[in-house]
């Protein structure tokens, strides 16, 4: 525990490095690489952006913890890998159009990689067009949207749309911190999670 406030502490202090050698400690002493992850690195993450929300740090500090945090995850990553076993499902992910906003997405691709899903991340502002075709080229078992402003979200609702009209088979999960469940309910979305873990949870539900 003393370990894992140490990362937290490291990301806020934006020091990637220490993050790196902090989180190499941590799998050396046989922490769970999830507990390292979601009590250590996203944790420390969430941090910043509870501190963003009270005006006690500024954007340049929120990229540059996110790189720190970034530089454990790195570490972390092959394990993961290696820990999710047999492949699960299929996921393409992206935030939607006109959202710039990636951080949090990466975190949930990451998380999903490491569960043994194979993800196709399509990035940044990515439009319905894109999406389904992106579907078409890649037949996957669900599609993933994130959307971080209240302007963007209608652009969540139509994709969402799009999606279950010509695919009704493929299941759409939906996540960002102005979604709500009763949002993704209203939109039609089969999946909402509050944060990355929870959006592996419900996903296995359906996937395993
Ligand atoms: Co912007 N931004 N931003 N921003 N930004 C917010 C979101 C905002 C709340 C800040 C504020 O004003 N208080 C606000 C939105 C207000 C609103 O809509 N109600 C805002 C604004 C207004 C803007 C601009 C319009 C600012 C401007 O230019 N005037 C502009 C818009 C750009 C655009 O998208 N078109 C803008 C720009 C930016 C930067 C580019 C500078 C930068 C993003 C850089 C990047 O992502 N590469 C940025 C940042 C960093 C933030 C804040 C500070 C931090 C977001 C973040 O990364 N959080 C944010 C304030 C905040 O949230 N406190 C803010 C950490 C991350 C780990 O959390 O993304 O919530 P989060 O992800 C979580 C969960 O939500 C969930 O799991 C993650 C991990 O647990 N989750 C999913 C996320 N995606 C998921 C998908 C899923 C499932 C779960 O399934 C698919």
């Amino acid at each position: 525990e003393k370990l894992l406030e140490q990362i937290r502490s490291a990301i806020w202090e934006h020091d990637a490095k220490k993050v790196k050698a902090l989180t190499e400690q941590a799998v050396a002493e046989k922490i769970e690489v999830t507990t390292i992850v979601n009590h250590g690195l996203v944790e420390g993450m969430n941090q910043i952006g509870e501190k963003f929300k009270s005006g006690n740090v500024f954007i340049p500090e929120v990229l540059i913890s996110a790189r720190a945090m970034m530089a454990g995850m790195a570490v972390v990553k092959p394990l993961l890998l290696e820990a999710g076993v047999k492949e699960k499902g299929l996921l393409v992910i992206g935030a939607v159009k006109e959202d710039l906003h990636d951080i949090g997405k990466n975190i949930v691709t990451i998380m999903f990689e490491g569960a043994g899903y194979k993800v196709v991340d399509l990035g940044l502002d990515v439009s319905t067009e894109k999406y389904i075709s992106a579907i078409d080229e890649h037949k996957p078992d669900f599609v993933g949207l994130a959307a971080l402003l209240t302007t963007t979200m209608p652009h969540m609702r139509d994709t969402t749309k799009a999606i279950k009209e010509k695919y009704p088979h493929i299941k759409v999960i939906v996540g960002g911190a102005p979604i709500t469940q009763a949002f993704a309910n209203e939109i039609g979305a089969d999946i909402y999670a509050g944060d990355a873990a929870m959006a592996v949870e419900r996903a296995n539900v359906v996937f395993e």
